[in-house]
């Protein structure tokens, strides 16, 4: 298509003269010829399918890397350029689809992506919630909570006519499919189903997010996981998990029978990946539909789906594996225990070992039990929580099943992490290496060769597209969030999930710890801008008050002529994938600090590496696959292994408040949390509980790490100094990002788990 056809095509899908067209009017006309274009590929060959079932698809804002993928994004620029309209203005228009909590959603929406881009035939299937992960405000420096609506009259969706009767105890509820396209980069599209019911009222939500927890016809899809601290909160989720696998299943039967399956070779037309364990309930639900429904037996059906199913493990966080008490089962979908009791009875058969029953003796369901023994591929998602799964946590599976075990290092997409958001650094690698790194993202090696890292030219047009990055930050911050920041300032940034294993409160005290070195006359040579951008569960208490901390001690340093100019603290307000995108090309230090073994793999990290700056992290999750890729001159590396920190829980040695009594700055750092200037801008119930849990549990160890995390800092702050050493600290990263590509992690599920053709 030549310049003149996309104008033509884009003046009909507005309906008038671009010129005179609202960037409303262009937008709504733009996703309609996305949505035409998107249609005309190629989509659902080949004899067998992955279905890829996750309860969260992160996937953000679809419109400009759908016009990247199909190819048109840089013609339509120019053409709206030349009517005077900015793209990046229209693309603000678009409202984000938060449709995830984090890591793993984001990492789905980015699989969906490869998968497509692979020309691979691969399904999503999910929920459409209503309301997506709520919005995050901050009042009186606490964060408040309210709902987050996504869908407009016109939206990414589109209504399919499949429908089904999903049963439930005493009544069913009629489910119908909405389709999203999934757009590959220059290649086929595949879809991504979420499953909604038609009776959803979102006049349900009273205040803020709260809402009717009872009335399950009205509220099953309103919400993106709500808050599970309470029973009925429970009992939803188990609603909510077998709506998205019943339907699953049956559109997977069904799409397998049209093909000519005799569900018998089911393996042979489909392949189920389980997202964590949320989708686990497919497993009983498609033995029940195959023995109930299609006159299998039931041992027949049990190896069917056993050969057909294979389970991803995100965490292993105690309070993040899913246990549920039969009882629940029992009053929402009764339907699935005589299944689920058979399939703990042969495993009881096979193994007298209360570790790898599925039905404890508390009666309590273990779900990630029942993927193990009857899925045929368990993986983590990096190198050492795989190794930490095997030897440790999963260690008595292991020992059963050695040949189901098998890693799988998570991974991005280019187009959306580097492509969409650093066209600047896209094409100075281009200019450099060619064009080859968008297909194949090894090639980013070339980078790393004497003629680039020893040419101050090179160098300098990759500090100066950082400059840029930091400024255009700079400008959004001001506009969006109506904070001043000092681009010339090194920005260190922390995004992610707030949670006490990832270890904000650790950066925070080492901000409380430089803002009283300031104070005491020791200033640092370059001004630091330290970031935080971080959701807390609306039911989380202390992940709230470390938000509370963050923003009490960010207006203290405002407030202070003495130590603003040379510190500013940051947490940016509704942290979501758009602000990422945002955020991670002007990053200077990405603070990837996770207790060691606790973060299964990390993928902000990567990001953040593939745009250019330089991590300072633990030896954890996949930071331990970058250390060793750029090598210890090109990261910052600190704080206790994981063998440490495993060794340490077991023996139950850990006291925080002796730590707290030998070290004089983290007493100093912790008794500010409680002083005078914190109470007098913050609340005293957050700051002392905050406090209090430090002194008295720190139960993710950020004590034992501390003066290691100072001193790492400081180093990375003092050699940030030489700007020409700096320079080449990140075109190493950048060269070595190549390995995190998630087309790499979707070609090797492709090669070892799904083997589609
Ligand atoms: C479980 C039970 C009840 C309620 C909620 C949950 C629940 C919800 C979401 C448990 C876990 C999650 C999300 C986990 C997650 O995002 N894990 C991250 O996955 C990433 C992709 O693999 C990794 O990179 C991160 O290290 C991991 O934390």
């Amino acid at each position: 298509m030549n310049q003149k056809q996309m104008e033509e095509m884009l003046t009909a899908a507005c309906k008038k003269d671009l010129a005179s067209c609202t960037d409303q009017e262009i937008y709504t006309g733009l996703l309609h010829l996305v949505k035409d274009l998107a249609g005309t590929h190629r989509s659902d060959e080949g004899k067998k399918k992955l279905y890829y079932i996750s309860a969260e698809f992160l996937i953000g804002k679809l419109l400009s890397n759908n016009m990247i993928n199909l190819g048109i994004y840089d013609g339509v620029k120019s053409i709206l350029d030349s009517h005077g309209k900015s793209l990046s203005r229209i693309e603000e228009i678009e409202p984000e689809p938060s449709l995830g909590n984090g890591g793993l959603g984001r990492l789905a929406a980015c699989f969906l992506d490869s998968i497509a881009t692979l020309g691979l035939n691969g399904d999503g299937i999910g929920l459409n919630y209503h309301l997506g992960l709520f919005k995050q405000l901050f009042k009186d420096n606490l964060q408040d909570e309210e709902p987050n609506p996504w869908i407009k009259d016109t939206s990414w969706l589109t209504k399919t006519d499949v429908t089904y009767e999903i049963p439930y105890k005493g009544f069913t509820l009629t489910s119908r499919m909405y389709d999203i396209q999934v757009t590959g980069y220059g290649n086929r599209t595949n879809t991504l189903h979420l499953f909604d019911v038609e009776t959803v009222d979102e006049s349900l939500v009273t205040e803020g997010i709260s809402f009717d927890k009872e009335d399950i016809r009205k509220n099953l899809t309103l919400f993106l996981y709500p808050d599970d601290s309470d029973k009925a909160g429970q009992v939803l989720r188990i609603y909510q998990q077998y709506f998205m696998v019943s339907n699953a299943a049956r559109l997977i039967l069904a799409e397998a029978l049209s093909k000519g399956s005799s569900l018998y070779d089911l393996p042979d037309y489909a392949v189920i990946q389980i997202n964590d364990t949320h989708p686990t309930m497919v497993i009983p639900e498609l033995i029940r539909l195959l023995t109930a429904e299609h006159g299998m037996e039931m041992d027949d059906a049990i190896q069917v789906v056993s050969r057909t199913c294979a389970y991803t493990n995100h965490t292993i966080l105690a309070e993040a594996l899913e246990t549920w008490p039969m009882e629940y089962f029992k009053e929402t979908v009764p339907q699935l225990i005589p299944i689920m009791e058979v399939l703990d009875d042969k495993v009881r058969r096979r193994f007298d070992d209360q570790s790898v029953a599925i039905i404890d003796k508390g009666d309590r369901v273990h779900m990630a039990h029942i993927d193990i023994h009857y899925g045929f591929s368990v993986n983590g998602v990096a190198a050492l929580h795989t190794d930490i799964l095997k030897e440790n946590e999963l260690h008595n599976f292991y020992q059963i099943y050695p040949e189901k075990f098998n890693n799988k290092t998570n991974g991005i997409t280019f187009r959306r992490w580097l492509l969409h958001c650093n066209p600047q650094l896209t094409a100075l690698i281009e200019e450099l290496t060619g064009s080859g790194f968008r297909k194949d993202a090894m090639e980013l090696k070339k980078l790393d060769a004497p003629e680039f890292m020893n040419n101050m030219k090179t160098l300098h047009r990759l500090l100066a597209i950082k400059d840029g990055k930091k400024e255009d930050l700079a400008l959004y911050l001001k506009e969006t969030q109506g904070v001043d920041v000092n681009p010339q300032s090194i920005f260190d940034i922390q995004i992610k999930r707030l949670h006490e294993y990832k270890r904000q409160q650790m950066n925070a005290l080492y901000l409380v710890h430089k803002y009283l070195e300031i104070k005491k006359g020791k200033k640092p040579t370059t001004p630091i801008t330290a970031i935080f951008g971080a959701k807390a569960a609306p039911a989380y208490v202390i992940a709230k008050d470390i938000i509370h901390m963050i923003l009490c001690l960010e207006q203290i340093i405002d407030n202070d002529p003495d130590v603003k100019p040379w510190l500013q603290v940051i947490m940016v307000n509704n942290y979501n994938v758009t602000l990422a995108e945002k955020l991670i090309p002007a990053c200077d230090i990405s603070e990837q600090i996770s207790l060691a073994s606790k973060e299964a793999s990390g993928t902000g990290n990567m990001k953040f590496m593939l745009n250019g700056a330089v991590t300072l992290g633990t030896d954890d999750g996949a930071n331990v696959e970058i250390h060793e890729l750029v090598g210890d001159d090109n990261i910052y590396i600190f704080g206790d292994s994981s063998e440490t920190v495993i060794q340490r829980y077991k023996d139950g040695s850990y006291c925080s408040r002796a730590y707290y009594e030998a070290d004089p700055s983290i007493r100093e750092a912790v008794d500010f949390i409680t002083g005078p200037q914190m109470l007098a801008v913050g609340s005293k119930e957050h700051l002392e509980r905050l406090s209090n849990e430090l002194l008295t549990k720190d139960w993710f160890m950020t004590f034992p790490d501390f003066d290691a995390y100072c001193r790492a800092k400081e180093q990375a702050y003092n050699d940030y100094e030489n700007r020409t050493e700096w320079a080449r600290k990140m075109l190493v990263n950048i060269s070595q990002a190549g390995f995190f590509s998630s087309d790499r992690t979707i070609e090797e599920y492709n090669r070892d788990i799904w083997k589609l053709d």
